[in-house]
């Protein structure tokens, strides 16, 4: 018996990276990756233009001062921002109607009766959030930038999404290479209205709490193909739910043409595909239908080793963590 115990006591502890149990926790996920920042990457359509980066700092400063149940900050957007924004919403909207699955659709017209959405202005987060709230129980964060693929997820199991408020630079509006606001309000924001969609989204967050450094990669990955730059079958014509495409005029028309290799989705193998950040992606990966991509992930999110379960009670906003199934 001794030789037994002295057997389990060598076993190491298993380290579980740590996560957020409380919504309020959120307010420690803020890890920012200077990845295409305007005041680094030269090649950023903003790096010259010393105005337009003090005017990004100044809205990253209303993000990282944000703390989780503050109201959201509202930016008074300048003509050139809103006219920026207007050529955005003209030249994609214009598209959307062949090009984009029917819960983008629905979900936009909604945004455009009860929300505000139009060429004309830029739509708060603030309205935007508590238009979410009623929909499907998202609401929004306000983030300085790109968080790291951790704390990104993470938040997704609070049904919060990160939202970046800046504008992209008035001399590209059709290229970023970064999420600014037109990819969130018109990428992101339509499908997080739509309440399958929304619950697909909690469950690659809720599969993302306390998972090695090897899962979150994998599932990012996984989020980058589907939530990011996803395809699925309607009607027997294949349509763009990711919100990569549903922002980018060049790419949405791009991956529905007959160039890009298709794949169907299948988390084992989509997960380690490699993929693209700077120019258009080689492959896209087609759902049959979100029921059958959110089945899928269930399966594949249940074989991620964890030495705990995680559920998510929304009445109080927390995670409860319950001891291996
Ligand atoms: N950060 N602000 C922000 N927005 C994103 O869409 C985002 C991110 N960090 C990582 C990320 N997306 C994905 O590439 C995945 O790694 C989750
Ligand atoms: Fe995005």
């Amino acid at each position: 018996l001794k030789r037994v115990m002295d057997d389990v006591r060598s076993i190491p502890e298993e380290k579980v990276p740590w996560f957020p149990q409380q919504i309020k926790d959120l307010n420690r996920c803020n890890m920012l990756i200077t990845k295409f920042d305007p005041d680094m990457d030269q090649v950023h359509p903003g790096y010259s233009d010393s105005e337009y980066r003090k005017r990004r700092a100044f809205i990253c400063e209303l993000a990282s001062a944000y703390k989780q149940g503050d109201p959201l900050p509202i930016v008074e957007y300048t003509a050139e921002e809103v006219f920026t924004w207007r050529e955005v919403y003209r030249q994609l909207r214009s598209i959307y109607p062949g090009l984009a699955c029917r819960q983008f659709m629905d979900g936009l017209q909604q945004l455009e009766k009860e929300c505000g959405y139009g060429e004309d202005r830029i739509p708060q987060l603030r309205e935007v959030s508590a238009f979410l709230k009623e929909k499907t129980g998202f609401q929004l964060r306000p983030v300085a930038g790109l968080l790291s693929a951790r704390d990104f997820l993470t938040s997704l199991a609070f049904r919060v999404f990160q939202c970046t408020q800046y504008i992209r630079h008035s001399s590209a509006p059709m290229h970023s290479p970064e999420p600014d606001c037109c990819h969130e309000l018109l990428g992101h924001i339509p499908m997080l209205a739509d309440k399958e969609f929304a619950q697909f989204s909690q469950e690659i967050g809720l599969a993302s709490l306390g998972a090695s450094d090897e899962d979150i990669q994998k599932l990012s990955t996984l989020y980058w193909f589907t939530v990011e730059f996803g395809l699925c079958k309607q009607n027997g014509t294949v349509k763009a739910y990711g919100a990569g495409l549903l922002s980018s005029y060049g790419e949405l028309v791009y991956a529905l043409s007959n160039e890009p290799e298709y794949k169907p989705f299948n988390p084992e193998e989509t997960a380690v595909q490699s993929y693209q950040d700077q120019t258009y992606q080689p492959v896209y990966f087609v759902s049959e239908s979100f029921e059958d991509a959110k089945t899928k992930m269930r399966r594949y999110s249940a074989s991620i080793k964890r030495p705990f379960a995680v559920r998510y009670d929304p009445f109080t906003c927390s995670v409860e963590v319950l001891d291996q199934p």
